[in-house]
């Protein structure tokens, strides 16, 4: 009944939203009062193919912290709001994978699976991301792999497991919780995984370390929240600024944290913050990131030109009437910030919907 209370207001205001952006206006009427039977009479209510595609990709534009959103409306959805079982969906995760990958052109893709529905919770991917990397902690607390994914090593091993081959980029299972079912893991088939070797242009020497990271960036922990409906599994996925893998995930230390052995094979004088040797790998293993996406035909971005098109966006959206609501803590990269041009403005924070919304963050 409470539930019901809730749902109604807030399928009402996304769908006066749609009809106003893009829908018929004269439909609008009729469309709200059958939503209002079906909840009435279900608690619940579908969403059409339109709505699903508007709310989904309006829900990425309407993201504080997302850099990449001059592209919002043409995100792919994959509609799988039929699959609640923990093998279909990581069945249908790997197809997504596929398709988003697509041969290294990547495209930005979300699958969406079953909703939550009153008194019946929908699906979860309890992985933040479809494909991350293990992190084994030995006795001694030394971490083999990904410091960050700890956590969700130990789950999956828990489940039964039996770990990869020991290296630092062993792919994780999907752990999935099918609907009114426990958690199960599930291994990624190789064709589902594009993984790019990170070379440097001139130091020949960084190709034997055996660095390598995935091209497809999906996110499987957030719930979409449109009109009132959440839908707990639907990872999404654009392709990668270069700065997330090499000046975060390769560099920060509590993940791989290679700039000082970087710097020392580079030669630089690490004894002193002042030589300034974590700025100069930075840059060096933020231009081998990126040259090795190009050479192995994965899409990637850079800073420099992601902030310009988050501008175009902004410019874009602002002839539309539209503000684009960004927290500038996240939108400015993590190097050369004042070199990029979204470092030099301001921006309101916005909490609209629909919406991307931390699972953890959600009340459920
Ligand atoms: C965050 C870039 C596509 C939704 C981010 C961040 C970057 C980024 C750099 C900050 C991540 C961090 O600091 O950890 C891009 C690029 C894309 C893209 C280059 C290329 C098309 C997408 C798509 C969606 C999306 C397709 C959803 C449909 C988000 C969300 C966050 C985010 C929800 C915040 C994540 C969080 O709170 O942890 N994006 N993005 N992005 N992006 Fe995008
Ligand atoms: N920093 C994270 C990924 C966060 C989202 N970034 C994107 N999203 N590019 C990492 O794995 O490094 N996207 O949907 O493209």
């Amino acid at each position: 009944r409470e539930a019901q209370a809730e749902v109604w207001p807030l399928a009402r205001e996304f769908l006066r939203q749609l009809h106003r952006e893009e829908a018929d206006p004269d439909a609008l009427a009729a469309r709200l009062t059958r939503v209002r039977a079906e909840i009435d009479a279900t608690g619940t209510y579908r969403h059409t193919r339109q709505e699903l595609v508007f709310g989904a990709r309006v829900a990425w534009r309407n993201n504080n912290r997302c850099i990449g959103r001059l592209y919002w409306n043409s995100l792919h959805i994959r509609d799988r709001r039929r699959i609640s079982d923990a093998a279909g969906i990581a069945e249908e995760s790997a197809a997504h994978l596929r398709a988003a990958a697509n041969g290294g052109r990547i495209r930005p893709v979300i699958t969406v699976f079953a909703p939550d529905a009153p008194g019946l919770p929908g699906p979860r991917i309890h992985n933040e991301q479809l494909i991350r990397y293990a992190g084994y902690r030995d006795a001694d607390g030394v971490v083999t792999g990904d410091p960050r994914n700890t956590g969700i090593t130990e789950a999956a091993e828990r489940l039964g497991w039996p770990r990869g081959p020991g290296t630092a980029f062993d792919v994780l299972p999907l752990i999935v919780q099918g609907r009114g079912e426990e958690p199960r893991w599930f291994t990624l088939p190789a064709d589902a995984l594009f993984e790019v070797p990170i070379v440097h242009p001139e130091l020949e020497w960084l190709a034997e370390w055996g660095l390598r990271w995935h091209a497809v960036p999906a996110i499987s922990d957030m719930s979409l929240e449109i009109g009132g409906i959440r839908y707990p599994a639907a990872p999404f996925n654009g392709w990668y600024m270069g700065t997330e893998i090499g000046a975060r995930n390769l560099a920060d230390t509590d993940r791989y944290d290679l700039l000082p052995r970087f710097a020392r094979r580079l030669g630089l004088d690490t004894s002193s913050d002042r030589s300034l040797w974590k700025d100069r790998a930075l840059v060096e293993l933020n231009r081998a990131v990126l040259h090795s996406f190009d050479r192995a035909g994965a899409t990637v971005t850079d800073h420099h030109t992601e902030s310009r098109r988050f501008l175009t966006h902004v410019d874009r959206e602002e002839r539309k009437g539209r503000s684009v609501p960004a927290d500038w803590s996240w939108i400015v990269p993590p190097i050369s910030g004042s070199a990029t041009e979204v470092f030099h403005r301001y921006y309101e924070t916005g909490d609209r919907t629909p919406a991307y919304v931390h699972r953890s963050a959600a009340p459920r």
